[in-house]
């Protein structure tokens, strides 16, 4: 009997909710049907002694991304998805970036030839960093119209913060529409005359990068971040969360019932700021903003994954080579604040959160799942992703938990000449890759050809578990009868 096209059978099959063993049959790209036993299918997939679960869903990336100092990332959506997919995950929404001056509607399709490439399913959140009127009134509308429904914004960088009021400008439109605003969260003058205090004493070396961007600095952002978007009543996103008084923050709000969500990335857990004081300008690599933090932050970090703070570990893959195009763009020995921020993660985020979370003893399985797909897809709008059952997209990650092995340069897949990781033991790792039932990683060995993902648009944020309140001075019951939301 062949109704199926692929029958994945004897694996452990883990969810949220719970591992049990099963086989999953696929049809038309779709799950068919989940049972403990499946018999026939096209093609049967023997997952006995692996795990099954959604595939990874990679929500912070920059991909074929210029940065506002025109800097062009190493991979593009070719290189990038396949080190993605061989990561384990099956789809990706990196960033569609709008520099000063530009249309938003030119963006998107800078990008959709760009994204074109990919080898796994993708969408897009689109940066801000010009909310012009008519970029507010008809660009960002027509975005969403096409289903983006998450927009990021910048409070650091002078050629990318919007300022307090743009801030509230995206987060009024991003209300109305039902779209989430992320947010890169430091204070941009704490940062600025951080790096004029250490300039006029001659400390340019990489390893001051740390110490110019301020834990208060994140930790003020986050703050006044939040209370921006609680003006709006709009729902609020705070990427790379690197310190535990932020997370705090933004534990208290949850708790409050703000509309906030957050996410932290492998780097503020596996590294610190010793990185950055390599020798020579090794420490170059290490740059990334936030800044790495240290050992005792790490702890914290891991306490808030566990007890449901983050919605997520995301990579904030930022893929600048160690060389004249990326890290050293304007020169090899330059001070830090010339060094491009960010550093490579999105085929080793999932490697490394089943090791360090799971087989170390860290997180349960269950929320390995939650934390790299399921979470983001119900906060992104992903509704047809990011989980096993009948009728959803068959986007499914088959994984070796006992593989132990240390990482390497050589056995990435991005277009770096680095990893961070190099020299990482870690035990687990993906193993066969399917998108939308197409196998894209068989065994490890990449099948997939190139442009055989598509676009996704995406459904506006749940905010089902995070309702949020109008603060009093909207409520016309309590402003003197006056309607402001419009
Ligand atoms: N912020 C990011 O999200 N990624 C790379 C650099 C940065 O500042
Ligand atoms: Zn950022
Ligand atoms: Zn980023």
């Amino acid at each position: 009997m062949t109704n199926f096209d692929c029958v994945i059978h004897g694996g452990q099959i883990a969810t949220t909710e719970g591992v049990s063993t099963g086989d999953i049959g696929i049809r038309d790209g779709k799950i068919a049907a989940m049972a403990e036993k499946i018999e026939g299918g096209a093609r049967r997939i023997d997952a006995t002694g692996r795990i099954v679960m959604p595939g990874g869903i990679e929500t912070h990336a920059h991909i074929a991304q210029e940065s506002s100092s025109g800097v062009m990332t190493a991979d593009d959506y070719l290189s990038g998805s396949i080190s993605a997919a061989i990561g384990g995950n099956s789809s990706f929404i990196p960033f569609a970036a709008q520099q000063r001056g530009e249309n938003v509607d030119d963006v998107l399709a800078t990008y959709d030839a760009r994204g074109a490439r990919s080898v796994i399913d993708y969408s897009y959140h689109l940066i801000i960093s010009d909310p012009r009127p008519e970029v507010l009134s008809d660009q960002l509308p027509r975005a969403f119209a096409r289903g983006i429904t998450s927009f990021k914004v910048f409070m650091t960088y002078d050629l990318m913060n919007i300022g307090d009021g743009g801030m509230l400008d995206i987060l009024t439109v991003a209300r109305k529409h039902g779209a989430i605003t992320m947010v890169h969260a430091e204070n941009n003058d704490m940062v600025k005359w951080m790096n004029r205090q250490l300039a006029e004493r001659d400390l340019t070396a990489p390893k001051y990068h740390a110490i110019s961007r301020p834990e208060l600095a994140e930790q003020e952002a986050i703050n006044r971040a939040v209370q921006l978007a609680k003006l709006a009543d709009a729902a609020l996103f705070v990427v790379h969360v690197s310190t535990e008084g932020g997370a705090e923050i933004i534990r208290r709000e949850q708790f409050n019932g703000a509309k906030l969500f957050a996410e932290t990335c492998p780097q503020y857990l596996s590294l610190t700021r010793d990185d950055l004081n390599r020798p020579g300008m090794e420490g170059a690599r290490y740059i990334c903003s936030p800044p790495l933090r240290d050992a005792a932050t790490q702890e914290a970090l891991w306490h808030h994954i566990r007890m449901g703070t983050f919605v997520g570990v995301h990579s904030d893959h930022a893929p600048y080579r160690a060389d004249a195009t990326g890290k050293f763009l304007n020169g090899f020995d330059v001070p830090y604040p010339k060094i491009a921020n960010g550093m490579p993660g999105i085929g080793l985020r999932l490697p490394w959160l089943f090791s360090e979370g799971v087989v170390a003893g860290r997180i349960t399985l269950e929320q390995f799942v939650a934390l790299s797909s399921t979470n983001t897809a119900k906060v992104f709008g992903c509704t047809t992703k990011g989980r096993l059952a009948p009728g959803m997209d068959a986007d499914i990650a088959i994984w070796d938990p006992e593989a132990r092995y240390a990482v390497t340069l050589e056995d990435q897949h991005d277009n770096m000449d680095y990893t961070p990781l190099e020299g990482r033991e870690l035990t687990g790792r993906p193993e066969t890759v399917l998108t939308r039932g197409a196998v894209v990683v068989d065994k490890g060995a990449l099948k997939a050809t190139e442009g055989q993902g598509r676009f996704f648009g995406r459904a506006p944020v749940d905010l089902r578990a995070r309702p949020g309140a109008m603060v009093k001075e909207f409520d016309p019951a309590q402003n003197f009868g006056v309607d402001l939301r419009g």
